[in-house]
């Protein structure tokens, strides 16, 4: 016997990339229920590529009783206005939003990262995906922290305009055709233009001067991997339509060589190290696209501390870092706690 999964959400871009990702994966789905507002109840989306379509239901008037899980792609307010519901019906809500991430009654999950962390999920009956720029950065950093214990990171993120929706998208597309065709690039999404432009702004302004983005980084890889270790994030939106990149500077208690670090990150769970000191020995967002892994290049020892190494890190920000997640999440629910399918 499978499960009964909702995914709300449906007709978005990250919601989309669920109903891919489960169905590549075989997910063992008896049921599957696409959701979104009333604006798309009625439309149709594919179940992945299995030419499968799926009729959008209206969340408002959806009853997830009998319903084991539901992952969410529909942001904050549909998530406060419809997770306690689902959740208190016994229907396990994976959230993809900002809202109970740090919620200590509520798991953050990395798979790869702290995949038991997942037994809280009973107190509230709701898991929180963590943000696309720290999803990717922990599958990095993990297995790093496992052998040489981490001081300290400094990113630098380049983040690509899907992580702010289709809009995002658009925008880039927009703004990209007026400049050749002479016409202006007025920004909407964006605060400046993106086009041939980067922006050093995600999300809102903090009193202290950071941005909300660059905070999530901080708080929500501490909750993942190690409250101890430090962190300080710049984040810069990049005129690229899909995958986000990092440039992350390591510092460790213990040793550790750039070689040493290269053959962990080779065995290491959802990593691709692709790291050859020639042109283009390394990975760019383009090639990340609809890929699964995270993938790392230009390892290097930094030799301005005692032990540091330097690294880049690319992934696909609506896989890795939202829907795969997400579904990963899903996954590691049913082996270990719902137990229905193998
Ligand atoms: C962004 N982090 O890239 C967001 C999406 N979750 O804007």
């Amino acid at each position: 016997m499978g499960y009964r999964i909702a995914v709300a959400g449906a007709t978005g871009s990250v919601g989309r990339e669920v109903l891919n990702i489960l169905a590549e994966r075989e997910f063992p789905a008896d049921e599957i229920a696409a959701l979104a507002t009333s604006r798309s109840q009625g439309d149709e989306v594919e179940y992945g590529e299995s030419g499968r379509m799926l009729k959008v239901q209206n969340i408002e008037n959806f009853d997830p009783a009998g319903w084991d899980m539901a992952i969410f792609a529909i942001g904050s307010a549909g998530s406060a206005a419809h997770a306690p519901r689902f959740a208190a019906a016994g229907c396990t809500v994976i959230d993809n939003a900002s809202l109970y991430r740090m919620d200590p009654d509520v798991p953050l999950i990395v798979p790869e990262v702290n995949p038991e962390a997942i037994d809280g999920y009973r107190k509230k009956n709701i898991i929180a995906n963590p943000n696309c720029s720290t999803a990717q950065m922990v599958v990095a950093l993990k297995p790093l922290h496992d052998y040489a214990k981490i001081k300290r990171v400094v990113v630098a993120t380049y983040q690509s305009v899907s992580g702010a929706g289709k809009a995002g998208m658009d925008e880039l597309f927009e703004q990209s055709r007026n400049i050749f065709v002479g016409d202006p690039a007025v920004p909407h999404k964006f605060t400046k233009q993106i086009a041939f432009n980067v922006i050093p702004h995600i999300d809102d302004f903090l009193d202290d001067g950071s941005t909300k983005e660059e905070w999530k980084m901080v708080v929500e890889t501490k909750k993942i991997l190690d409250p101890k270790i430090k962190i300080t994030a710049t984040c810069v939106r990049v005129p690229v339509f899909v995958g986000h990149s990092e440039a992350i500077n390591i510092e460790f208690e213990n040793e550790i060589s750039a070689a040493k670090a290269k053959s962990i990150l080779r065995e290491s769970p959802g990593v691709m190290l692709i790291d050859k000191h020639e042109d283009g020995g390394y990975v760019t967002p383009v090639e990340c696209v609809g890929d699964y892994a995270t993938f790392i290049s230009r390892v290097r020892e930094d030799p301005t501390v005692d032990s540091g190494l330097s690294l880049w890190c690319v992934s696909d920000n609506l896989r890795k870092g939202a829907a795969l997640n997400a579904v990963q999440i899903a996954e590691l629910l049913g082996r270990r706690a719902l137990k229905k399918a193998a």
